[in-house]
């Protein structure tokens, strides 16, 4: 087991500690909050609570929530929580609905995120010096920022590459004997596919960091032998400050870590909004303890998930693990009574030898019914039969679908879109 630590301290601080410093910050960044933003002060006002009702982590639930059209309505910087002036750097999510969401920072925010960042890179078994090659797309995405900014805290030699030119990529690994990739899932396949159409092997290539999309455990298992290193699932999103803020595993790959020191965890019952038992799935929420430009309060992520636990983990590490995230509210596909998500089709696909790595989700509606199709790559010898048996098998009805030669279906660099809605 590896004793990496970036913030040793802080990182294995007893719960108890932890949750004093999570009570003292949120009443800190409730008041800020409410002080330096109307748009705050109105929807805390409405809801009839004000900073000084907040007295103990459990209070937590007397704030309102707050979702991704909150920050969309009040696009650009509505909901900024400092003057203009202290705003050094911005990253935006498009989103799939149109309109942008904004994150600004101030240089206390993106120290905040560099340290979160490089937490999980030392959890990796990052050590100084280090190359790193980060893959995710430097601009608008948080990814390749976000990596960028955690690596310098950390130490590391950063190989900025962002996606793309994947022959270049992987020579640039060979020569510069890249220890650490980071990238999006479908980012780390297409260096796989590469890598072996160049008959190159990256043998200093040892830690994967990989995430930003549908991460299944049998994905997790291809690019870890795709690529010959031990892999780690990062997560984190725009809204909360991006890539690494809500943390990743750890060795012992039993849950990411969130970095409570920094925010406050809620996982609700997405119908109802009461908080669900540790073990159960549901949404978590998020409150950002100690961001500046714009903490997000009781932020409803759409992402599923479940606490998993809060005792030390054999790492070192007391902050909560939560379970690898299911998949968003959103994406549930309900076709014929049937409710799954494109994480379950992925884990079963990837299960399959022969079976590529690159697949799509068609979920079609002929004559006011819903219907799914699985497009996916395989080698030759796997038949339409198989996928669908080991579908019916796993979801309870089989789709069908279409079998395509090995790179048949499209690439794309950033985040992968598997799932297509066709009337
Ligand atoms: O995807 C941040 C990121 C960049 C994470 C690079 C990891 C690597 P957004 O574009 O705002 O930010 O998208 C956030 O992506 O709410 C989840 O639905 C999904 N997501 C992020 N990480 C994971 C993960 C970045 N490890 C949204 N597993 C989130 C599954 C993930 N889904």
């Amino acid at each position: 087991m590896k004793g990496n630590f970036h913030n040793e301290l802080m990182e294995t601080a007893p719960r108890k500690e932890i949750e004093e410093l999570q009570k003292k910050r949120l009443r800190s960044v409730v008041d800020h909050v409410y002080r330096s933003n109307p748009i705050y002060r109105k929807l805390f006002d409405d809801h009839g609570v004000a900073p000084e009702d907040i007295r103990s982590l459990e209070d937590v639930k007397r704030l309102p929530m707050t979702n991704k059209e909150i920050l969309r309505e009040s696009y650009p910087l509505g909901l900024c929580c400092v003057p203009r002036k202290e705003v050094k750097e911005m990253h935006m999510s498009s989103g799939s609905t149109g309109t942008p969401v904004i994150m600004p920072y101030t240089p206390a925010d993106l120290e905040q995120w560099a340290e979160c960042m490089a937490r999980c890179y030392h959890m990796a078994g990052g050590r100084e010096g280090d190359a790193v090659q980060i893959t995710p797309l430097f601009g608008l995405f948080n990814g390749g920022f976000g990596m960028y900014h955690g690596a310098r805290a950390a130490g590391l030699f950063v190989i900025p590459a962002g996606p793309g030119n994947t022959q270049r990529q992987v020579r640039l690994a060979k020569d510069l004997n890249t220890r650490i990739l980071t990238g999006v899932v479908s980012y780390g396949i297409r260096i796989i596919e590469v890598m072996e159409e160049m008959g190159e092997t990256l043998p200093d290539l040892e830690i994967g960091i990989f995430g930003a999309e549908s991460f299944s455990e049998s994905m997790k298992k291809r690019v870890s032998e795709g690529l010959g290193v031990e892999v780690f699932d990062i997560y984190g999103m725009t809204e909360t400050g991006g890539v690494g803020t809500l943390g990743q595993d750890c060795s012992a790959h039993d849950g990411l870590h969130v970095w409570e020191d920094h925010y406050l965890l809620e996982v609700i019952d997405p119908k109802t909004g009461e908080t669900v038992e540790d073990g159960e799935t549901g949404e978590l929420v998020v409150t950002a303890l100690t961001r500046e430009a714009l903490p997000v309060i009781r932020f409803r992520t759409a992402d599923l998930t479940r606490v998993l636990s809060r005792d030390k983990c054999e790492c070192g590490r007391t902050h909560l693990r939560i379970a690898p995230i299911t998949g968003r509210i959103d994406d549930m596909i309900i076709v014929k009574g049937v409710n799954f998500f494109p994480k379950q089709v992925e884990q079963t696909l990837m299960g399959i030898p022969g079976v590529g790595s690159n697949y799509q989700i068609i979920v079609e509606e002929i004559d006011g019914v819903k219907d799914v199709r699985v497009n996916v790559e395989a080698e030759p010898g796997v038949t339409g039969f198989m996928v669908e048996k080991a579908l019916k098998e796993t979801l309870g009805f089989s789709p069908k679908g279409d079998i395509y030669p090995i790179g048949g279906l499209p690439r794309t660099e950033g985040k992968a879109q598997r799932v297509f809605y066709k009337k």
